[in-house]
């Protein structure tokens, strides 16, 4: 079988992985068809080997569509995604916009595939932070329970899209040659005050909420409890922007239910499970970072350790890159589950 496929928001950073990995798993397309905001439509992309151009997305661009990949932002979603379910599509949705809707499952599948089977017409792709955690969480969970969990990420501009990207680079090369360094989109696009992200690091990404903690780690704090069905579980985050493109690489401490659990039981439930790669040897000085992940499917852990006096507690090193297994390679993975299961 093949199907009509249509990807929106098809120039941004995630979706050019998304034709990237659409192109690499050979996903079994019939017509594909490109769509963005007017703002981007005209925009020529190639496709295995053929010219396409981006046409501007509006409710009738979803008829005889199968399944969407949304990646265009949030309000894109809110206004199309429900017009694409209208006329038959499954939506793929990347972006925040129905994550915490009850009626939508939110997927990470070697996580909660299960959760696929109930959906509406519209699932969705969790946050790229809180993907590779609670990849790296569940084998956890599932073996030795899980009370706790307290993050901080050291996470790329791509995240941010193509123009945080863009700032970085010129801000790098205004910094060495010793010039003015011009910030007009991080730490938020929207938000009033930016700062250089270039040699400096940024503790907010995302607005600020009320309770002092930034959007993106609230992203981290509630699609985790959803995607692991574990809402008592205990989860804080501090999220920090880094001067690098790609990946983003996360600080994990883990307090454990069972008693008495080694170093080795960990690092062999990582090295059992699916999607992750243990790259753990202090010898040897071997470790993930975020240029050794990029451009890999994969989750890669490293640096486990036990705590020194909690006795339950671990601390683990959890990167990947955030534009494939963070959002792109993991819609693709939600759609090639759905046709595998017979979901659509
Ligand atoms: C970042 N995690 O690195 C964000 C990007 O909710 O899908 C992903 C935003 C989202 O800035």
């Amino acid at each position: 079988n093949q199907y009509n496929i249509a990807v929106v928001g098809a120039t941004g950073a995630v979706g050019q992985k998304m034709l990237e990995t659409l192109e690499d798993r050979n996903f079994p397309i019939k017509e594909l068809k490109l769509l963005s905001s007017s703002r981007s439509a005209g925009t020529n992309v190639t496709f295995k080997g053929a010219d396409y151009t981006v046409e501007e997305a509006t409710p009738e661009s979803f008829e005889n569509i199968d399944i969407a990949l949304f990646s265009a932002g949030g309000s894109v979603s809110k206004k199309l995604a429900p017009e694409a379910v209208k006329r038959g599509a499954l939506v793929i949705d990347n972006t925040s916009a129905y994550r915490m809707d009850e009626n939508v499952p939110l997927v990470v599948p070697e996580v909660n595939e299960e959760d696929i089977k109930d959906h509406k017409g519209i699932i969705a792709n969790p946050n790229c932070s809180t993907i590779q955690m609670v990849a790296a969480l569940e084998p956890i969970k599932q073996n030795l329970g899980l009370n706790r969990v307290i993050v901080s990420t050291y996470q790329a501009v791509s995240g941010a899209g193509n123009e945080a990207a863009d700032e970085l680079r010129e801000q790098s090369q205004a910094f060495l040659n010793g010039e003015e360094l011009e910030a007009n989109i991080l730490p938020v696009g929207g938000d009033k005050k930016h700062y250089p992200i270039a040699f400096n690091a940024l503790p907010q990404i995302d607005m600020f909420q009320e309770n002092g903690y930034t959007f993106e780690e609230m992203k981290m704090i509630n699609e985790t409890k959803k995607i692991m069905h574990a809402p008592a579980l205990q989860v804080a985050a501090t999220c920090v922007r880094l001067p690098f493109f790609t990946s983003h690489a996360e600080s994990v401490y883990v307090e454990v239910e069972q008693e008495n659990v080694s170093v080795d039981q960990i690092k062999s439930l990582m090295t059992e499970a699916e999607g992750i790669v243990l790259e753990d040897d202090p010898s040897t000085q071997s470790y993930p970072t975020p240029l050794s992940s990029a451009g890999k499917r994969d989750v890669f852990v490293g640096r486990i350790r036990k705590d020194l006096d909690q006795k339950n507690g671990f601390h683990l090193w959890v990167v990947s890159d955030n534009l494939l297994k963070g959002a792109a390679w993991n819609s693709v993975q939600i759609a090639e589950r759905v046709i595998a299961r017979q979901w659509l």
